[in-house]
């Protein structure tokens, strides 16, 4: 283990066993036009602000061959898994299921639910998909995690206060001890994004805790 400055307070970051870096939701729906995010009726070019951290991440974890795992949000095409709720929710023109210039959106498989190529995973790397927000809803993640003897994790991704707070949560009531890192997460809302680190470590790290990349890479040189 080494401390790392983070907030609210030191966190102790595993060097070797134990870590692992979970990148949520990089995919084309997200930062791209003419997915999800953009039929949400939101700028996605904000987004790729956290790209060239998320590479400097990849390439540290690559070099000491410690477990990366990514998430897509997306659902099976006859959207057996995905709720009417979310399915009818909003009022935007276009909808999951729907064909757009990337494909259908939100739909496994279709090429806006690929993660960007600048982040493409490598052989080995596992792509968990997901149908909501949290990353263990119906999903494998906690048993793959629980295989690797993960305790913990660097949390990174889209969209801050979306996916990756609602894994975040879901992670910590699980017993992980989660970092999340604060320029390799972005928001279509930079206030939401700014608040979610915030409330994650406020009440003594209720959540987690809060870093810059910087923070673990010299931990990690
Ligand atoms: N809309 C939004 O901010 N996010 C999502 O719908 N999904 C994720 O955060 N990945």
């Amino acid at each position: 283990m080494v401390l790392i400055s983070a907030l609210p307070y030191d966190y102790e970051l595993p060097t070797s066993d134990g870590l692992a870096l979970l990148i949520i939701d990089m995919q084309r729906d997200f930062l791209e036009p003419g997915g999800f995010g953009d039929a949400l009726g939101n700028d996605v070019s904000r987004l790729q602000a956290i790209v060239p951290i998320l590479r400097e991440l990849l390439s540290a974890f690559r070099a000491r061959n410690l477990p990366i795992f990514y998430t897509v949000e997306g659902h099976k095409p006859d959207l057996s898994d995905c709720p009417p709720s979310k399915l009818h929710r909003g009022q935007g023109k276009l909808r999951i299921g729907d064909v757009a210039s990337m494909g259908r959106i939100l739909i496994l498989g279709e090429p806006g639910n690929e993660i960007i190529p600048e982040l493409s995973p490598l052989p080995g790397e596992t792509v968990i998909p997901k149908p909501g927000k949290g990353a263990f809803y119906h999903t494998n993640l906690e048993s793959l995690l629980r295989e690797k003897k993960i305790t913990h994790l660097l949390v990174t991704g889209v969209t801050t206060e979306v996916c990756v707070q609602t894994t975040m949560r879901e992670a910590n009531d699980r017993g992980y001890e989660c970092l999340l890192v604060e320029d390799a997460t972005e928001s279509y809302f930079p206030d939401f994004q700014q608040s979610t680190l915030e409330m994650i470590r406020a009440q003594g790290g209720i959540v987690g805790w809060t870093a810059p990349a910087a923070n673990i890479f010299q931990a990690l040189e």
